[in-house]
């Protein structure tokens, strides 16, 4: 399973012996090349950045640093090790062997699941493009640029599985992963929150923090698939997301003990004094986990979904660390508790458990938000400070599923339109926050170990370095 990283795309998949996929990928790098370009982090492409690189999938290769330039990133396809006798671990084909191929009545599904997974990908590093003209350190930068060519690496893992088992019509998805853009009125991403923007380093922390842990969860459900180069590939996929929800959540942190240490020195916990003093206040944060936290819910689709069934009795996308669960794997007749919309009241009902998979995923996603949420508070107890954050009610501003139909506060209450009118902006990012964030971010912070005024140094540097290591070199 080494990979070869001599080749003109690195892999490990014995692409050297299959010499039309080959072609047909090596026709398809210049133009992700010139999408990174256009579209990859601005004015970076000189710069040499300590990365870290696959070399093997195995625990002594995964991570290996040194300094590149972005555009000559060795992005290459990667599966994890294939698990000997792997059966299928749910659904109606529960026992069987894996599939190495896709199975005829698959396919449709099993494409579209991949591009909606991959289109994800570049759509972030179209959203980040800018950040790092602002950024708040050099170990920061350096962590956006590590986040960017990883979510560049994960489209070529889900460009690989288009063209090696779609064909012509994969060849064609991945062609489209580079014409659709963020934001783009014609062409748009699949996913909302991939149309949203990420205009500044609080944007993007809740980003890493909230929407690269959909990916995990997502990405996980696929590891589970029966198509098992899917499965291999999200397996791989996973262990490099945990660095990206890794920068989300001590980017909060450490914007949490910043802002919790400015309060102390100067005694007040007034939000305009302490934007006063430069710092970010915690009524701001809230309102941006309010944002992110309820985009990101919308990404796991419909609470009940008859697609989410079909893909589970298919064998195509299972749940989260499926194996583990003490079930039948098959939910024919089991039930789960939904938290859905009855009439105009908010009511957990028990539905069949085989149509609710995406809104038990959501519940898997949310134990885990939590988590993150309580070690930021850990932090603001620690300072004495009487504050806590908190994830918004998972009715509250929703755009997908049963919620989406009404206006519901922070609290879980449903309120009227003219009340969501008057309070929505107390309860997101309003234009003055916006304002206010960016005006903080105004210039990139690019001396050796120093940080922006709004942020705390991280507790330690990235692979054993020093805080102040160089971490991108300007040239
Ligand atoms: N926006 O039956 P439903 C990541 C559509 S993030 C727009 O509930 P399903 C990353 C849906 O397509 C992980 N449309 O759908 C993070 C369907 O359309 P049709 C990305 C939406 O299929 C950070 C209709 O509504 N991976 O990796 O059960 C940085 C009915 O809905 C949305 C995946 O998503 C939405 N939010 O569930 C970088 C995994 N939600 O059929 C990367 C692959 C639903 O009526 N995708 N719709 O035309 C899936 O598993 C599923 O497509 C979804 C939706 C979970 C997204």
């Amino acid at each position: 399973m080494s990979i070869d990283l001599q080749a003109r795309i690195p892999n490990n998949v014995n692409l050297g012996d299959d010499r039309r996929l080959q072609r047909a990928l090596e026709a398809w790098q210049p133009n992700y090349i010139h999408w990174w370009k256009e579209l990859g982090p601005e004015g970076a492409m000189s710069f040499d950045v300590y990365l870290r690189t696959a070399i093997s999938v195995d625990t002594n290769g995964w991570a290996n640093f040194g300094y590149v330039k972005m555009p000559e990133y060795r992005w290459g396809i990667f599966l994890a090790e294939p698990e000997p006798d792997r059966r299928i671990g749910f659904g109606d084909h529960m026992g069987e062997k894996v599939w190495q191929d896709i199975p005829g009545e698959h396919r449709s599904t099993l494409r579209r699941l991949i591009v909606t997974q991959g289109d994800t990908e570049p759509a972030s590093v179209e959203q980040q493009r800018l950040l790092g003209l602002t950024c708040p350190s050099l170990y920061d930068l350096r962590n956006l640029f590590q986040v960017n060519v990883e979510e560049g690496r994960h489209l070529w893992a889900m460009v690989y599985l288009l063209h090696a088992y779609f064909g012509r019509d994969g060849r064609e998805e991945a062609d489209t992963m580079l014409e659709r853009h963020s934001g783009d009125t014609d062409k748009p991403r699949i996913l909302g929150a991939f149309n949203e923007k990420t205009p500044d380093w609080l944007s993007y922390y809740m980003f890493t923090f909230f929407t690269d842990r959909d990916g995990k969860y997502q990405l996980a459900s696929l590891a589970e698939s029966g198509f098992d180069p899917l499965s291999r590939t999200c397996r791989f996929m996973l262990t490099e997301e945990a660095h990206h929800m890794f920068v989300g959540e001590t980017g909060i942190m450490r914007i949490v003990d910043r802002t919790c240490g400015v309060m102390n020195e100067l005694k007040t916990d007034d939000p305009a004094a302490v934007r006063g003093a430069g710092v970010i206040d915690l009524p701001t944060l809230q309102r941006y986990i309010n944002f992110h936290y309820s985009v990101s819910l919308d990404l796991f689709g419909q609470e009940i979904s008859t697609n989410a069934a079909n893909y589970y009795t298919a064998g195509l996308k299972g749940r989260f660390h499926e194996t583990d669960i003490k079930d039948d794997h098959k939910l024919v007749h089991a039930i789960y508790p939904v938290t859905c919309l009855e009439g105009d009241a908010i009511k957990v009902v028990e539905q069949p458990a085989l149509t609710s998979v995406n809104e038990r995923l959501r519940d898997d996603y949310v134990t885990d938000c939590q988590r993150g949420v309580d070690r930021w508070n850990k932090v603001i107890r620690k300072h004495g400070v009487d504050f806590e954050l908190k994830l918004p009610h998972r009715a509250f501003h929703r755009r997908i599923g049963t919620f989406s139909s009404v206006k519901v506060s922070p609290d879980g209450r449903v309120i009227t339109e003219a009340d969501w009118t008057h309070h929505s902006t107390d309860w997101m990012p309003n234009e003055h926050d916006r304002a206010f964030i960016l005006s903080l971010m105004g210039k990139a912070v690019i001396e050796p170990g120093k940080m922006a005024n709004w942020i705390a140094p991280p507790a330690r540097g990235i692979n054993g370095q020093p805080i102040d290591f160089e971490y991108v070199r300007f040239n």
